[in-house]
């Protein structure tokens, strides 16, 4: 496979999104030996295309981190992808359900970096040292394919199902925090719909962090001051529907929220 074909795979993506239309996941016909790293390089002409749309880069982001959301969707490696300006909800808003094609929302702990992390060999003490703030987040996934099923390299062609990101208001020095014991909450409507702990996310969420450096070094890249990250579902992911107000609790570090329209 050539640039050629990955460009025209990431814009048949990126047509699913603007389109909201869900497709069948490309490894069915498409390209059925995708490997991970071309999957990558799908992922790559789909940030390109993104830049070139006139939308920036908010930070990468980690997905698949969590056992819950390892088995929930039935791939068992982390993934990385990449935020956009154009998907930052503002905390407390309404999301409308017909700019989704079929949304879930994730309750996921977000690190602010103070200065650049490098791989390889990072670890989570580094992150934490590097980390300006911790935010709570929720995450609201959009995979483009058909009923979100997926193979671990189709997803990564997807940019990890990215879609929306909602940020809570306050910001937490990470010092100030035991970042695995933050106990979190997901609610719709008041009822408790999921919850966990941030030593879901890979024991500690920097070391989700820490791998995302190390997984970006194989490219030549790193993790840059200001860039926001997010660490991955601690929680699973829950549908969203009409009507449905949405929050997360997490210990220590806030709350966080968003409601459903049509
Ligand atoms: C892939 C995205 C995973 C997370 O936090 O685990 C993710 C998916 O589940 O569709 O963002
Ligand atoms: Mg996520």
């Amino acid at each position: 496979m050539g640039t050629e074909q990955f460009r025209e795979i990431a814009k048949f993506l990126l047509d699913a999104e603007l389109e909201r239309r869900d497709v069948v996941r490309i490894t069915k016909d498409k390209v059925p030996d995708l490997t991970v790293d071309d999957a990558y390089l799908i992922q790559e002409e789909i940030v390109k295309l993104k830049l070139e749309q006139g939308h920036s880069i908010v930070g990468p982001k980690m997905g698949l981190t969590s056992q819950a959301k390892m088995k929930q969707m039935n791939v068992e490696e982390p993934i990385y992808g990449y935020i956009f300006d154009n998907m930052v909800v503002q905390e407390g808003s309404a999301v409308s359900l017909s700019d989704f094609i079929h949304p879930k929302v994730e309750a996921e702990i977000a690190f602010v970096l103070g200065k650049d992390i490098e791989g390889p060999g990072i670890s989570g003490a580094q992150v934490l040292a590097a980390t300006d703030y911790v935010i709570p987040a929720l995450e609201l996934i959009d995979s483009r394919y058909e009923n979100f099923n997926f193979t671990l390299p189709d997803v990564i062609a997807d940019n990890a199902s990215s879609s929306k990101v909602v940020l809570g208001n306050r910001l937490r020095k990470p010092e100030e925090l035991e970042l695995d014991l933050v106990g979190t909450t997901l609610s719709i409507n008041g009822e408790i719909k999921d919850l966990g702990a941030g030593a879901a996310v890979l024991g500690h969420p920097a070391n989700s962090v820490a791998m995302l450096a190390n997984m970006l070094h194989r490219k030549g890249e790193k993790l840059t001051a200001g860039q926001i990250i997010l660490t991955g579902g601690i929680t699973g992911a829950v549908q969203l529907s009409k009507g449905d107000v949405v929050s997360a609790k997490l210990d220590g570090l806030g709350e966080v929220g968003f409601t459903v329209v049509e």
